[in-house]
């Protein structure tokens, strides 16, 4: 997998207007964005199907799947059937989950991101006990593709030791949440960035100062 400038849009906007202007904004920088539950709750499934449409972007669906194997299933097939290239899946649900995610979105051509430790405060209590435990399994089930916390460098490293130098890690909590671009990249594949970019009174701006201050 390959991010353009290394950032990843979250485009938790809940208006179709909102989101096509950030899209415009940016277009050319990114070719990555992350879509949840915001945006798909205010619009429907098919605002997937059209952002594919109007949009040379990859889609990461940020569904953070965590049921049993049977509907977890369903809802990376579904989702996957809209459009998206590739859907975030809980790893505390555990192996059976987990495998059903990755087979399903195997069979349609498309891959998983697995969810390892969280970006806010109030993941330290109950995922950051067991996320590098989350990390190995993955490796086990030989996933390739996992979240992990830009706001928590020094577990971002351990889990990059977990799942290796060739998995891709994909990481939120930059800008906003604290955590910052460069530093992250040091462990880190592709940086996701939400509020800094599409509350900004100049998302392009805004992304042209994160990919600067990477370079540096
Ligand atoms: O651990 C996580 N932290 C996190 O912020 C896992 C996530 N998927 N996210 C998502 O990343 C969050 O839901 C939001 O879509 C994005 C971060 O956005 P922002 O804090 O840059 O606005």
């Amino acid at each position: 997998m390959k991010v353009k400038n290394q950032i990843i849009l979250a485009l938790d906007v809940e208006e179709k207007n909102k989101a096509y202007e950030i899209l415009d904004a940016v277009e050319d920088y990114l070719d990555t964005i992350k879509i949840g539950y915001p945006l798909t709750l205010a619009l429907g499934p098919e605002i997937i199907q059209s952002i594919k449409k109007d949009y040379k972007v990859n889609i990461i669906a940020d569904f953070k799947v965590a049921d049993i194997d049977a509907t977890n299933e369903k809802i990376v097939k579904t989702t996957l059937n809209w459009g998206a290239d590739s859907i975030i899946v809980h790893g505390f649900t555990g192996e059976d989950s987990v495998l059903a995610s990755k087979n399903m979105a195997e069979k349609l051509g498309k891959e998983i991101f697995l969810l390892t430790e969280m970006s806010h405060p109030g993941a330290d209590k109950f995922l950051k006990p067991v996320s590098l435990d989350i990390a190995q399994m993955g490796v086990d089930l030989g996933i390739k593709n996992y979240v992990a916390p830009a706001t928590k460098p020094d577990r971002l490293k351990k889990i990059r030791e977990v799942v290796g130098d060739d998995a891709f890690i994909i990481s939120p909590g930059v800008g906003f949440q604290g955590g910052s671009a460069s530093e992250t990249l040091k462990y880190s594949n592709a940086a996701i960035v939400g509020r800094s970019i599409y509350n900004s009174q100049n998302p392009r701006a805004s992304v042209e100062e994160i990919i600067n201050s990477i370079k540096m």
